[in-house]
C-alpha cells in the first residue's frame, strides 16, 4: 500500500472543484485517509517548494499557492503516486491528456488545479510538511 499527498490548489477551491477533484481520485481507486482545508503560510510554501527555489517561476509559485484556501489530502492505494499523477495529467494543462483533471480544469501551467507527490520520498516529505506527521 502506498501513500501520496494531493492538494486542490487555490484555483480549484475558488472554482468549486474540490468535489470533482476528490471524486476523480476516488474513482481511480484511491482511498482518502486524511483531509483538511487550509491556507498555506509563506513559510510552509517555501518548505514545500524548496526544490524549485532556483527556478524563474519560484516567487510567483509561492505567491499563488499562498493566495487562498487549498484542500490537502493523503491518499492511499496500490501504486498511489503513479496512479494519482495519471489522474492529474501533465503539469501544463495544454499537454495534459483528455480525461485528466488538468485537461478538464487546469488554466495555466501555474494555475493547474491540483498537486500530487512525484515520488515516494516527496510523498513522505510533503505529508510531513502539510500534516506534520511521520507517515511510516
Ligand atoms: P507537478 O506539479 O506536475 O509535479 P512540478 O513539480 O514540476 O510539477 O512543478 C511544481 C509546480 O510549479 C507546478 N504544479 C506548477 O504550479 C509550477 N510550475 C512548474 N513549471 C512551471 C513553469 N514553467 N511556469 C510556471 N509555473 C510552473
Amino acid at each position: 500500500m502506498h501513500r501520496t499527498l494531493i492538494l486542490v490548489k487555490p484555483d480549484g477551491v475558488a472554482r468549486n472543484l474540490v468535489g470533482e477533484c476528490l471524486a476523480s481520485f476516488e474513482k481511480a481507486g484511491m482511498h482518502i485517509t486524511s483531509l483538511k482545508m487550509m491556507t498555506m503560510s509563506r513559510e510552509m510554501a517555501e518548505r514545500f517548494y524548496a526544490v524549485h527555489r532556483e527556478r524563474p517561476f519560484y516567487n510567483e509559485l509561492i505567491t499563488y499557492i499562498t493566495s487562498g484556501p487549498i484542500v490537502a489530502g493523503i491518499l492511499e492505494g496500490v501504486g498511489a503516486i503513479r496512479r494519482t499523477r495519471r489522474v492529474m495529467g501533465d503539469t501544463d494543462p495544454n499537454e495534459a491528456a483528455p480525461g485528466t483533471i488538468r485537461f478538464a480544469y487546469g488554466e495555466t501551467i501555474r494555475r493547474n488545479t491540483v498537486h500530487g507527490s512525484d515520488s515516494e520520498d516527496s510523498a513522505i516529505r510533503e505529508i510531513g510538511i502539510v500534516f506534520g506527521e511521520d507517515p511510516t
